[in-house]
């Protein structure tokens, strides 16, 4: 592999394109792609200038790069590695990164030079001086780390701020904390991220709201920061804090997040947090019996969802309710029966998925053993393709199934109702914004589809190669997935 010629490296830092429906397409989900910028930022401090690319939005430069570092999640797979053997036929190096390249990296391995498995904030720069002396290693392992080895945003700023303005709804984005302590059986988050709750100094979080304050999306004093963390509420004590610390600071923010139900049984705390700004709240339901989360691993109790809902709406947020249809416990008629019962506890938006076996995690080990997984084409793992054999229907009823719950949900009536009932006590701007996401599941999520671009069927020795990560208990998975790639390359 030669070393790069240019006095400064360059290195592209893509995303590939996120193919057919997706939560990507409604408002509030629109965000841009913060692994590229940290990674952005690790490039500069090893001395290489960074492009990075967001290819929903732009074309890859017509330039030919010392490097060409590509994130890869399941569905957008395909695409990650055609653009992958695009580089390399140019004779640019490739690295592979993110949550699917690390579940699976013996298939990665196949369509680039190096694989980053897990977090990448400690191993990077040995990654860039080894691309820059043209001796990339087949593997490099990240780790659970602590968050202030993640680079602040203030030293990314300066490229989103060169993008449209517009591009991103929301652009202010941030990530507080990795990891989480729950441990549901579909979810990659704990297989890439680790059990338990790893999270920056409130200090550092109320320094990034400024700098976004600043230099990212506002209106004068008006500005929206939404929280990527996966459950701001799985620490009560953290979001105490970073509640706090925003109010005590008199930093002016209105704010978004990811959080469990649970953060509503505390009122004092559900108080507090909306007294600093919070004013979204996208909360995984998934299920509204007790016998689809009790099968999924889920600590949600659905008897006490309406009353929840009521108390977050009474103090000023709004709810985006994930629920997820597919559970062996679901017949043919849950998805009617879903929609309703959503609508009827009051959720303001609604995000219906199909359950989905992601590499790696305890789901597909449970499929896979079970020869449940009818197909293996990473572009269907969207969420809204039925890639498994549901115990009480068919795969058609499944996938018809999800599009009439949201017909359902999102009639123009039932959109009319909910945009009357719930204006009051509520900031305009954020029914408004609610209001829009509503628009948006109705009209593209009449018909889920999958991406139209061709798709990638894993190799069959790959796929049980994987079964030992998926098998392994979550914080284990990342290691037991490195180790088969590392034998299989030595
Ligand atoms: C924000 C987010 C989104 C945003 C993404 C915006 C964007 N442009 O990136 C939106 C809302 C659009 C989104 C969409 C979806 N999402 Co999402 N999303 C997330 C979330 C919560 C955070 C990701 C993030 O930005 N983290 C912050 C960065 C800094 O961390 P990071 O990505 O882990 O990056 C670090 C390392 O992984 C590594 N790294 C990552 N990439 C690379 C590349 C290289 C080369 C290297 C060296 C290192 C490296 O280094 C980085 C720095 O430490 C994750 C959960 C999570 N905790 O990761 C889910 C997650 C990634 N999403 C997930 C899913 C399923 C989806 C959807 C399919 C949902 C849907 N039904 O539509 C869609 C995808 C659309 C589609 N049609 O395919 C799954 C993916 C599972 C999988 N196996 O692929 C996750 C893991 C959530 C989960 N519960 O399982 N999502
Ligand atoms: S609460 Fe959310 S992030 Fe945590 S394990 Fe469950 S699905 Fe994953």
């Amino acid at each position: 592999m030669p070393a790069p010629k240019r006095e400064k490296p360059l290195v592209h830092l893509v995303i590939p394109k996120w193919g057919g429906t997706g939560i990507h397409q409604t408002f509030g989900h629109r965000m841009p792609p913060m692994a590229l910028l940290v990674l952005a930022a690790h490039a500069r401090r090893a001395g290489w200038e960074p492009r990075v690319i967001d290819q929903n939005y732009q074309k890859i430069p017509d330039e030919t790069p010392d490097l060409a570092c590509l994130t890869v999640w399941t569905s957008i797979a395909p695409q990650a590695y055609r653009l992958a053997d695009a580089y390399r036929a140019k004779g640019v190096p490739v690295v592979l990164g993110g949550v699917h390249a690390s579940l699976i990296p013996i298939e990665a391995l196949r369509h680039c030079d190096s694989v980053v498995s897990g977090e990448a904030d400690t191993i990077m720069g040995t990654v860039l001086a080894d691309a820059a002396a043209g001796n990339l290693q087949r593997l490099y392992k990240g780790s659970f780390q602590d968050m202030e080895a993640v680079p602040m945003n203030h030293e990314w700023i300066d490229i989103l701020k060169k993008w449209p303005i517009y591009r991103y709804a929301p652009l202010n984005t941030l990530q507080t904390t990795r990891g989480c302590r729950f441990n549901c059986d579909f979810c990659s988050v704990i297989r890439i991220n680790g059990r338990g709750s790893r999270h920056s100094s409130t200090d550092r979080i109320l320094e990034e709201i400024r700098v976004l304050k600043k230099a990212g999306q506002h209106l004068g004093e008006f500005a929206y920061v939404f929280f990527l963390d996966d459950d701001l509420a799985a620490d009560l004590d953290f979001c105490g804090s970073l509640s706090e610390a925003i109010l005590s600071s008199g930093v002016k923010v209105r704010w978004g997040a990811q959080a469990s139900i649970g953060l509503a049984r505390n009122t004092e705390l559900l108080a507090m947090a909306t007294r600093s700004g919070l004013r979204t709240m996208f909360i995984g339901f998934e299920g509204i019996d007790r016998d689809a989360l009790v099968e999924c691993n889920k600590k949600n109790r659905p008897g006490e969802y309406g009353e929840l809902v009521a108390k977050v709406h009474k103090a000023g947020a709004g709810i985006e309710g994930g629920f997820i249809f597919g559970f062996d416990s679901q017949g043919p008629d849950c998805f009617e029966e879903t929609a309703r019962f959503v609508d009827n506890i009051n959720v303001d938006v609604a995000h219906f998925s199909i359950l989905t076996p992601y590499p790696g995690t305890a789901t597909y080990a449970r499929m896979l053993a079970d020869d449940r997984i009818t197909t293996f084409d990473w572009k269907r793992y969207n969420m809204y393709s039925c890639v498994f054999e549901p115990a009480q229907m068919t795969a058609e009823q499944l996938e018809t199934g999800l599009a009439t719950a949201y017909r359902t949900f999102y009639s123009g009536s039932r959109r009319l109702a909910r945009f009357r009932r719930n204006f009051k006590g509520r900031e305009t701007v954020f029914h408004l914004a609610l209001s829009n996401a509503n628009q948006n599941y109705a009209h593209r999520y009449k018909n889920p589809h999958v991406s139209p671009e061709p798709g990638y069927e894993a190799a069959k020795e790959d796929i049980s190669a994987l079964m030992a990560a998926s098998q392994a208990p979550a914080q284990e998975a990342l290691n037991v997935a490195f180790l088969k790639a590392k034998v299989a390359t030595t």
